[in-house]
């Protein structure tokens, strides 16, 4: 029996809705488990109660607005020291650009992560630019450079994120269902902090949102969210068991949010099993149970900034069980590395959405490809 059957097996948690200072008045109810096609996988205890813990007293905070944040993106950039837009800069102000330097700008370009294809793209295009312009000046030099890295991040790929809830029609569930966020990604780099963020973003704009806590692997995992939840007042769904199915806690979490008429459900998972397989078996799980009830609006893939090619190759293999529909960048503060943006668009074909800034609550911002390209340049 693989580690998938052996945390279905475990039994259907007990979940508690934990309604942190909104008021949700949370009824208690049954409802049929989640199957799934998987072999094994079905659960044989249909029953799970929901149960409410009493809304948190202390007055949610008041998150930052989104607006204003791009602004912060960019001088978060630049105040990280971010050496490629100098040295690139610092290159190609030389009097007679010779092919040490074409090289040294490729190079530059290697090192903060942009990718070998796309490094020399734009490279090639600099040289043709150069040559045809002969602009020397450096402000016309910035310019030139800005132009082409704006175009390398590609402003025309679509950054909205789906989170207007969606008008069922036909068979199964119909009327207005909430928009489902899925989160995936490996252990440590920014899933539940993010969607903490994330979730304050949404308040902010006024949406309301609730949380499903589908990381049932760390039994820290609910209580960072439920944390994040109550500092909003976001309600959360958690089970209080560890090594509970993540597939039921997600579809509870959308069941709750449906039956409170939510705007958004964001669910969280875990970013680690014991192996590659089990991990991915899970994820391809909880998206079947969840894609059954409701359409899934965004599959968010969170990424470490610092990780490099590790992260590129991360990305691919989330990408073939996951689906992915966007990309979340987090600890761009503090990195060169921001190249990564552009490899891994062109990895995944998948534009990167959301940035993560730093620690703070309200460190994350929707991705501005002008913002970042300025970030860079400095
Ligand atoms: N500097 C910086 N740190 C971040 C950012 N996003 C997340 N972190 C930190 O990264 C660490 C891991 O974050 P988590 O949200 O717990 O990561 P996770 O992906 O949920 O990890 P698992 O639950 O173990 O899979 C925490 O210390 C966060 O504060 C960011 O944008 N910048
Ligand atoms: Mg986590």
């Amino acid at each position: 029996m693989n580690e998938l059957q052996d945390i279905l097996f475990i039994g259907l948690p007990t979940l508690a809705l934990v309604a942190a200072g909104v008021g949700v008045a949370v009824r208690s109810r049954r409802r049929a488990a989640p199957s799934d096609t998987t072999p094994g996988a079905q659960t044989s205890t249909p029953q799970a109660p929901a149960t409410a813990e009493p809304p948190a007293s202390a007055a949610p905070e008041a998150p930052a607005p989104a607006a204003g944040r791009m602004v912060r993106l960019r001088e978060r950039l630049a105040r990280s020291g971010s050496p490629l837009g100098a040295r690139l800069l610092a290159v190609l102000s030389r009097d007679h650009l010779t092919e040490a330097d074409w090289e040294e700008i490729e190079e530059t370009l290697l090192v903060a992560d942009v990718g070998a294809g796309p490094s020399a793209e734009l490279v090639d295009a600099l040289r043709e630019r150069v040559r045809v312009l002969g602009v020397r000046e450096p402000g016309a030099v910035r310019e030139l450079l800005r132009e082409q890295l704006l175009a390398l991040v590609d402003p025309t790929m679509d950054r909205s994120l789906a989170t207007e809830p969606v008008m069922l029609t036909g068979e199964g569930q119909t009327g207005v269902q909430p928009a489902v966020l899925l989160v995936v990604g490996v252990n440590g780099t920014g899933k539940t902090t993010t969607i903490g963020k994330l979730a304050r973003l949404l308040v902010a704009e006024g949406r309301s949102v609730l949380l499903g806590a589908a990381d049932t692997f760390r039994a820290a995992a609910a209580d960072q969210l439920a944390t994040w939840g109550g500092r909003v007042g976001v309600p959360v769904v958690r089970s209080d068991k560890d090594g509970a199915d993540p597939a039921s806690v997600a579809f509870e979490a959308l069941a709750a949010g449906r039956e409170h008429g939510v705007d958004v459900v964001v669910v969280d998972t875990a970013g680690r099993l014991q192996n590659k397989a089990g991990l991915m078996d899970e994820l391809g799980k909880i998206g079947r149970v969840l894609s059954r009830q409701a359409p899934i609006s965004e599959v968010l893939l969170v990424l470490d900034a610092t990780t490099g090619q590790n992260g590129l190759t991360q990305a691919r293999v989330f990408a073939e069980v996951a689906g992915v529909t966007g990309i979340v960048l987090t600890k761009l503060d503090g990195t060169a590395k921001g190249g990564i943006v552009v490899a891994v668009q062109r990895e995944l074909g998948v534009p990167v959405k959301l940035v993560g800034l730093g620690e703070g609550p309200d460190d994350l911002a929707e991705f501005d490809p002008e913002a970042f390209v300025d970030g860079i340049l400095g």
